[in-house]
């Protein structure tokens, strides 16, 4: 039987037209792809209904709110659609993968983000490529998680990153392989798929307010500065270390700020700045210390997955420990464990 696909474009450059300020979203992206796929073609694909966003943004303005239009969209037509591609902006598209991983757990469906890196308006596009490439994927029943499609590449949602910003090849998922490619034929490396664990309601709760801040070790940074970042009203910090999980272990004062923040009860979690790689903080003494003020270890789960899964974790009115207890927890294929 064939496949109904359903397209929710919420904006991004995929549809964007020029202005005097450079790039903004447009409307009407059925017209567009009207005008550029003759009708033979836009029936060969996956039949497919799109629905615009009544407020299309460019995603460096995206916010939770934005996740629970998603998230509830996608939620209220589960049963009509057999699969569901997001067409998003490319800047935020890893965050947003990552927070609608969490909410739709125990997905039995494809949910695929796709956009592209010079508009569907302009002749060199990587928008088509992209968006059919995407409704083959959702139309794939063998996937049952939230996918990120792009230049060719399957990778999972709550894995990748957006590594470079002028390349077609602009994601990529360093800590965990691709799940698919589309060269001449579409190949899925089906051992690595997600397979949902239960079968519960999802969980929509998505909170307004902001939970978390991330912030970045760098060369030189002293207590005070600590402090006055880790005095923002927030559950939980996000801290960027070096290597597997290292920080100034000589700098005695800034070890103080951070025990008398998780002391508090903030939770701060210790992720490598580096690309690929997890956080050990046993490794080295310079890990050891952040330990022993009360830093806990994030393993190899993204910036953008992990602060996505502490912004969920505490919309569903989780304490801390309780958070602190699922960091180790495999939900949605975040985190290898
Ligand atoms: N600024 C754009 C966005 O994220 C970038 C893109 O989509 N390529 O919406």
């Amino acid at each position: 039987m064939s496949k109904k696909i359903y397209v929710a474009y919420t904006g991004g450059t995929i549809g964007m037209r020029p202005s005097e300020s450079g790039y903004v979203p447009g409307d009407n992206l059925m017209g567009l792809l009207e005008e550029k796929l003759p009708p033979d073609v836009m029936a060969s694909l996956p039949e497919f209904e799109l629905y615009e966003y009544p407020q299309l943004i460019d995603s460096s303005n995206i916010r939770p709110d934005n996740w629970k239009q998603i998230a509830s969209d996608i939620a209220s037509r589960y049963e009509q659609f057999d699969g569901f591609v997001v067409l998003h902006g490319t800047d935020t598209m890893a965050y947003s993968c990552s927070m609608i991983s969490f909410m739709l757990q125990n997905l039995q469906k494809p949910v695929i983000f796709t956009g592209s890196q010079i508009p569907l308006c302009e002749a060199r596009t990587d928008g088509l490529e992209n968006l059919v490439g995407a409704l083959t994927m959702a139309a794939d029943d063998r996937i049952k998680e939230v996918c990120l499609y792009f230049n060719g590449r399957l990778l999972r949602g709550n894995r990748s990153r957006k590594l470079n910003a002028y390349l077609f090849d602009a994601f990529d998922s360093p800590n965990y392989p691709w799940l698919g490619r589309a060269d001449i034929h579409v190949e899925l490396n089906e051992t690595l798929l997600w397979q949902p664990k239960g079968k519960e309601k999802f969980q929509l709760e998505c909170d307004s307010e902001t939970h978390v801040g991330i912030l970045q070790l760098f060369p030189g940074i002293n207590a005070q500065w600590m402090e006055s970042a880790l005095s923002q009203p927030m559950d939980a910090f996000i801290l960027r270390t070096y290597g597997t999980g290292n920080g100034p272990d000589a700098d005695h004062a800034l070890l103080d700020t951070f025990a008398k923040a998780t002391a508090e009860g903030k939770l701060i979690v210790n992720l490598t700045q580096c690309h690929r790689g997890t956080v050990h903080q046993g490794s080295y003494a310079a890990g050891s210390a952040l330990a022993k003020a009360g830093i806990v270890g994030g393993l190899d789960t993204t910036t953008e997955a992990m602060f996505c899964k502490l912004h969920h974790l505490y919309s569903l009115g989780l304490s801390t420990e309780e958070v602190k207890a699922m960091l180790s927890v495999n939900l949605s294929g975040e985190v290898s464990v």
